[in-house]
C-alpha cells in the first residue's frame, strides 16, 4: 500500500433520488478521516471536492433514466482526478452516491493500463449494480457501475470504459438485492457473486482470502468500492437503499483487516453515505473506523518478536 493518501471529495447525488449524499465528503472530514489516517502513520493530502465538467444534453431511449448529463459530467471529472491521484498515492474517493464509481474506476483502469498491470475490483455492496442505461427501471445510475466497468454494451453516451475489467477480476461481496434484469445479465458473465447466502455458509473471510490470493499471483492493482449498504442497516442507517441482513460490525472490520494484511489495495471508494439520514453521526463514525482498519488499526497489536 502506498503511504500517501489522496482524499478526493465527490459530492455526487445525481445517481439516485435522495437528497443528502452531497454532504458525504463534509461528513468524512467532520468525522476526522484525515486525522485518523495521520494517526495511523499516513501522509494525507486532501484535494478538496471535485468540480464536475459542464453538463451537456444527452438523449437515450430509456425514459426512466434521470440526471444523465450530470452523471456524465461527474464521470469525466472523477476519472481524471482519480487517475492523477493514482500516480501520486492512494486515492480515497469520498462520496457521494455509487454512480461516482463510473468515474473513479475508469480513472484507476486507465492508470492500470498505463502501468501494464491487471486491475481487480472488490465491490462491497448489498446490490450488484449491474444495470445498463437500457435495463435500469428505477433510472438511478448508482445501480450501473459494475456493468460499465465490466465493459457491457449499453452505456452510450457515457465515455467508453477504458480497458474493461475481465469478469474473473471482479468480486461482488455482501450481495442480497438483485433485480431480474441484473440476474439475467450476471448469468452470462463469470463474475464472482458472494451473496449473503454464500458468506453465511463459508464465513466472511474465506472467499475474500481466495480472491486476494489471485490478485497477488497476478501482481494486480486492487480497487475496493465500499457501499454503506454492505453493512447491516442496524449499524449503518445513513443510506437511502437499506437492505436487511448485511455485514455485522465485526464482519466488516474483519474484511478491512484482511485487506490491510494483504497489502494489495491501491484505491478506495466510500459511497452512498447520506449524512441527512444518519443518527448522531454513527454511520460516518463507523465508516471512518472501517477505513482505519483498512489502514492498519488493530484490536490488539501483537509486536512481531525476532527469534533468539
Ligand atoms: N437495483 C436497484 C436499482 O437499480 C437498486 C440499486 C441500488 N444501488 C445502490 N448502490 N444503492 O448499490 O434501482
Ligand atoms: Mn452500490
Ligand atoms: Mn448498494
Ligand atoms: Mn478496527
Amino acid at each position: 500500500m502506498n503511504d500517501r493518501c489522496i482524499l478526493i471529495g465527490a459530492p455526487v447525488e445525481s445517481g439516485q433520488r435522495y437528497a443528502g449524499c452531497l454532504m458525504g465528503p463534509a461528513a468524512y472530514r467532520a468525522g476526522k478521516l484525515p486525522e485518523t489516517l495521520i494517526s495511523l502513520g499516513r501522509e494525507v493530502e486532501d484535494r478538496g471536492d471535485v468540480i464536475p465538467a459542464p453538463a451537456r444534453p444527452a438523449q437515450i431511449a430509456n425514459t426512466a433514466v434521470h440526471s444523465l448529463p450530470e452523471t456524465i459530467a461527474w464521470t469525466e471529472a472523477l476519472g481524471r482526478a482519480t487517475e492523477r491521484a493514482m500516480a501520486d498515492g492512494f486515492p480515497i474517493v469520498m462520496g457521494g452516491d455509487h454512480s461516482l464509481a463510473l468515474g473513479s474506476v475508469a480513472g484507476v483502469a486507465r492508470y492500470a493500463q498505463e502501468q501494464g498491470r491487471p486491475l481487480f475490483v472488490l465491490w462491497l455492496d448489498a446490490h450488484t449494480d449491474f444495470h445498463t442505461l437500457e435495463t435500469t427501471q428505477s433510472g438511478n445510475l448508482h445501480g450501473t457501475p459494475v456493468a460499465y466497468l465490466a465493459g457491457k454494451p449499453g452505456f452510450d453516451p457515457l465515455p467508453p470504459f477504458p480497458a474493461p475489467v475481465p469478469a474473473e477480476q471482479i468480486c461482488l461481496y455482501g450481495i442480497r438485492s438483485i433485480d431480474p434484469a441484473e440476474h439475467a445479465a450476471l448469468l452470462e458473465h463469470d463474475i464472482q457473486i458472494n451473496d449473503m447466502r454464500v458468506l453465511d455458509e463459508k464465513g466472511i473471510a474465506a472467499p475474500l482470502s481466495a480472491f486476494l490470493k489471485r490478485v497477488k499471483q497476478a501482481n494486480g492493482l486492487l480497487h475496493v468500492s465500499l457501499d454503506v449498504d454492505f453493512l447491516d442497516p442496524a449499524i449503518a442507517p445513513a443510506v437511502g437503499t437499506t437492505v436487511p441482513g448485511g455485514a455485522t460490525f465485526r464482519e466488516a472490520h474483519l474484511v478491512m483487516e484482511l485487506l490491510h494484511e494483504s497489502g494489495l489495495v491501491s484505491s478506495l471508494d466510500l459511497v452512498e453515505l447520506n449524512p441527512f439520514l444518519d443518527e448522531r453521526g454513527r454511520t460516518t463514525n463507523l465508516m471512518v473506523d472501517l477505513v482505519a482498519s483498512l489502514f492498519g488499526r488493530k484490536v490488539f497489536d501483537r509486536p512481531t518478536r525476532s527469534a533468539g
